[in-house]
């Protein structure tokens, strides 16, 4: 069968572009895969985490994940550090990749910015990370979105030299797995950026756990032009924020762009933010119900996550072996 690897990192509160993006996508996958779903707790330390906030963030992605519908018992939920396997499988990758590979990675470029030299080591080698949190399970395949392509392709090469340097085959070739067309949502305050964990300003998205009066309050603001709305995506030239806010609806009431801008195309903003609103409220309210139950227990969610992790383990152990041997390690 076919097995799925994806990751979601506890950097903040998720939102309705981590759901409408991925979980969701996840939700179906889990139908007709083997999936392993994995908050990557490794990968978000590769940019400052406040600790408290990291261990608060790693339970609510994880209840997030539940709350949306994953089954823990049909496949695997866990936290990424607590398979050594990842960080023992990396240092094989830094080995392996090339530092010219690594300096292509645009994702790299983007996150350190200006202060490349102050990034951490980290977050330049995230995608070795990446690579050993998919080859160490031999997935088959990983949703991914347009940002995350190049990082896929990167794990292609090292699963490639890897084999050709040790004369194996150990690693399969992984294929991305691209689910219909992309959902990208943006910022609620700029049409132009991605909505985002990070992003300092909380009215720049809505999170998987605000209020119904929280979510409400944040369409209201989100930021628009003065015209009425498209009547076709057409017209969504230079009005980055209208084809946001109608992406948005489209994807919540699982509808065509075009249906959604003949409906309300012509109209002004204020009508269409108040269905919107209530859109999102109906899709979101139960999983915030769920969330916060959960959260309530952070026991049972411990527990769930700590027979993820023994489940993941098993998997990856004669991985693991395989790739030892090859590289001339002694058993461990
Ligand atoms: N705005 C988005 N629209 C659609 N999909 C999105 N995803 C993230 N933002 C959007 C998808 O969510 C999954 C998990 O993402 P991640 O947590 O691993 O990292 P990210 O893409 O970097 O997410 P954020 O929210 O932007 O976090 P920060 O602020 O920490 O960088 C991925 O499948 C991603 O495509």
């Amino acid at each position: 069968m076919a097995r799925i690897f994806s990751g979601i990192q506890p950097t903040g509160h998720l939102h309705l572009g981590n759901y409408l993006g991925a979980i969701r996508n996840w939700v179906r996958l889990q139908q007709d895969f083997e999936c392993l779903f994995c908050v990557v707790d490794m990968h978000a330390i590769t940019l400052w985490q406040e600790p408290q906030a990291l261990a608060r963030a790693t339970r609510e992605t994880a209840a997030a994940v539940l709350a949306a519908g994953i089954d823990p018992h049909a496949n695997i939920l866990f936290v990424q550090s607590a398979v050594p396997g990842h960080a023992q499988l990396a240092w094989i990758f830094n080995c392996v990749a090339r530092i010219g590979w690594l300096s292509r990675m645009t994702q790299f470029k983007e996150k350190a910015g200006k202060h490349r030299e102050n990034a951490s080591v980290g977050l330049y080698a995230y995608p070795n990370l990446m690579a050993a949190d998919i080859l160490l399970y031999k997935a088959t395949h990983v949703p991914v979105g347009e940002d995350q392509k190049q990082h896929l392709e990167l794990t292609r090469d090292i699963a490639q030299k890897f084999n050709n340097d040790f004369g194996v085959t150990v690693f399969p070739v992984v294929e991305p797995l691209i689910l219909g067309p992309a959902t990208r949502i943006m910022s609620l305050r700029d049409g132009t950026k991605k909505m985002s964990k990070s992003d300092a300003s909380d009215f720049s998205r809505i999170n998987l756990t605000d209020t119904a009066d929280d979510i409400a309050l944040k369409v209201r603001k989100a930021k628009t032009d003065p015209a009425p709305l498209p009547e076709t995506p057409a017209q969504f030239d230079g009005r980055p924020e209208a084809a946001n806010l109608i992406s948005i609806y489209a994807a919540l009431a699982d509808q065509e762009v075009e249906r959604v801008c003949a409906r309300f195309g012509g109209r002004p903003f204020s009508d269409f933010k108040q269905e919107l609103a209530d859109a999102a409220v109906a899709v979101l309210a139960p999983i915030t119900t769920e969330v916060n139950r959960l959260m309530a227990d952070p026991a049972a969610l411990d527990r769930i996550l700590k027979d993820g992790a023994e489940r993941a383990r098993a998997l990856a152990a004669p991985v693991l072996e395989e790739v030892y041997r090859a590289v001339g390690f002694l058993d461990a």
